[in-house]
């Protein structure tokens, strides 16, 4: 049961309008696409950036329920994880999340894809040789990087507005 009585509904309503603050360190990382949501939606945060020592307390204190960052508290007291469905939940309340589920799902698409993109990625920093490094990267970006021919993810209507009454539509009530 949701504080005003209702059920599932209500409670999004009452979820969507909480104080938060992104909690992650202070590099762009998987904390910067959300930082940019919120900031073009120019909804209210608390951005709140900590270092490593911190953030080994706050794992060690059961406060990160996958231990890792970032996460986002909201004023409730709910702690949300996971980039990515940070990035969803904060789009929805910026308004930025395109009313057309097909073109929802296009915008999910290129998330996990980015996701597969960053892991593949991630292997060739710890190249120490800087010419194999440059070349398995221009190799990954040939082979990954979407060059617009293969896909069919533009969206089939210009994005709406952020902010605009039909991104807001596609909030959840
Ligand atoms: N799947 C998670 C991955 C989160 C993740 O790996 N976070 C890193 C920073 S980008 C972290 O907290 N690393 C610290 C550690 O693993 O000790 C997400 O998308 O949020």
């Amino acid at each position: 049961m949701n504080p005003d009585g209702t059920g599932r509904p209500g409670r999004w309503k009452v979820v969507a309008s909480l104080p938060m603050r992104l909690v992650y360190f202070d590099f762009p990382g998987r904390g910067e696409a959300i930082r940019d949501a919120l900031r073009i939606g120019a909804v209210p945060f608390e951005d709140e950036r900590i270092g490593f020592e911190e953030f080994r307390a706050r794992r060690a204190a059961g406060a990160l329920p996958f231990d890792v960052l970032p996460v986002l508290v909201l004023d409730d007291g709910t702690v949300l994880s996971q980039s990515n469905t940070i990035l969803r939940f904060v789009a929805a309340r910026a308004g930025l999340v395109p009313a057309d589920p097909i073109d929802a799902l296009r915008v999910d698409e290129l998330l996990d894809a980015a996701e597969d993109y960053g892991g593949r990625l991630s292997v060739s920093i710890r190249i120490q040789d800087e010419a194999v490094r440059a070349a398995l990267r221009a190799e990954l970006a040939q082979r990954w990087l979407p060059d617009g021919s293969r896909s069919s993810s533009a969206p089939s209507r210009p994005p709406v507005e952020a902010g605009s009454s039909a991104a807001r539509s596609a909030w959840p009530t």
